[in-house]
């Protein structure tokens, strides 16, 4: 048992959400350098609490083992409620919990099959390889014009505040173009992602993640 979190992850990933929520909250945590990509002590010991060795993975001070990035950050919202993460007033905490799942359930499970696509079909030579991701990445920049849509900056996505909303939609939005895509479709939404990773309480957690972008 530690008295601190325990953050499994590595630069440019989902980590990232996770690791600005416990720093705007300022929560006691520590990092093992870890992802099923890289061989190691970090990925053998993320094997053993997280049988599918993804990131993140959070251990609790409790001991308890939390992953899905979604659940990660609204149990921190949960656990800190003076915090900004989630909003207070429940009309606006749906929205907000429903654009974590949105994230999660959608644009992250399509990054999934876009990094792996031979997961999810069997005996696929390059060529098919190739076609589903590009559908999927396709399919991904429509999903991230729905979002843009669906959830408005009031200013930030989760409210008045920085909140988990915007901390997961920045990171996950790094990946498989998506950033350059809605920087045309989308470029009010694309304006605030560099808004929320340019806030001062985060902004150093994004540039250790992707420095050339800092
Ligand atoms: N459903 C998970 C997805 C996490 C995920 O796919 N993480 C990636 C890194 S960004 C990973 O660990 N991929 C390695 C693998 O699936 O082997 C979540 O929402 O946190």
């Amino acid at each position: 048992m530690s008295a601190t979190f325990t953050l499994f992850g590595t630069k440019g990933s989902g980590s990232a959400a996770v690791e600005a929520a416990l720093t705007l909250l300022a929560a006691p945590f520590r990092i093992v350098d870890a992802a099923s990509w890289e061989p190691g002590s970090g990925r053998d010991e993320l094997a053993r609490v997280n049988p599918l060795a993804q990131i993140p993975t959070l251990v609790l001070p409790d001991g308890g083992v939390m992953t899905e990035s979604a659940a990660i950050l609204i149990h921190l919202g949960l656990v800190y409620p003076d915090s900004p993460l989630l909003p207070v007033d429940a009309t606006r905490r749906a929205q907000a919990l429903r654009g974590l799942v949105y994230i999660a359930a959608n644009c992250y499970a399509a990054i999934g099959v876009i990094d792996y696509p031979e997961r999810w079909c069997a005996d696929a030579d390059d060529t098919t390889r190739k076609r589903i991701q590009a559908g999927t990445r396709a399919r991904l920049h429509a999903l991230w014009d729905i979002f843009a849509d669906t959830f408005p900056a009031q200013p930030f996505l989760t409210g008045a505040q920085l909140g988990a909303l915007d901390l997961l939609a920045a990171v996950v939005s790094k990946w498989s173009g998506s950033r350059q895509h809605l920087a045309t479709a989308r470029p009010a939404f694309s304006a605030l992602l560099a808004h929320i990773e340019a806030d001062p309480r985060v902004a150093p957690v994004f540039a250790r993640h992707w420095p050339a972008a800092a």
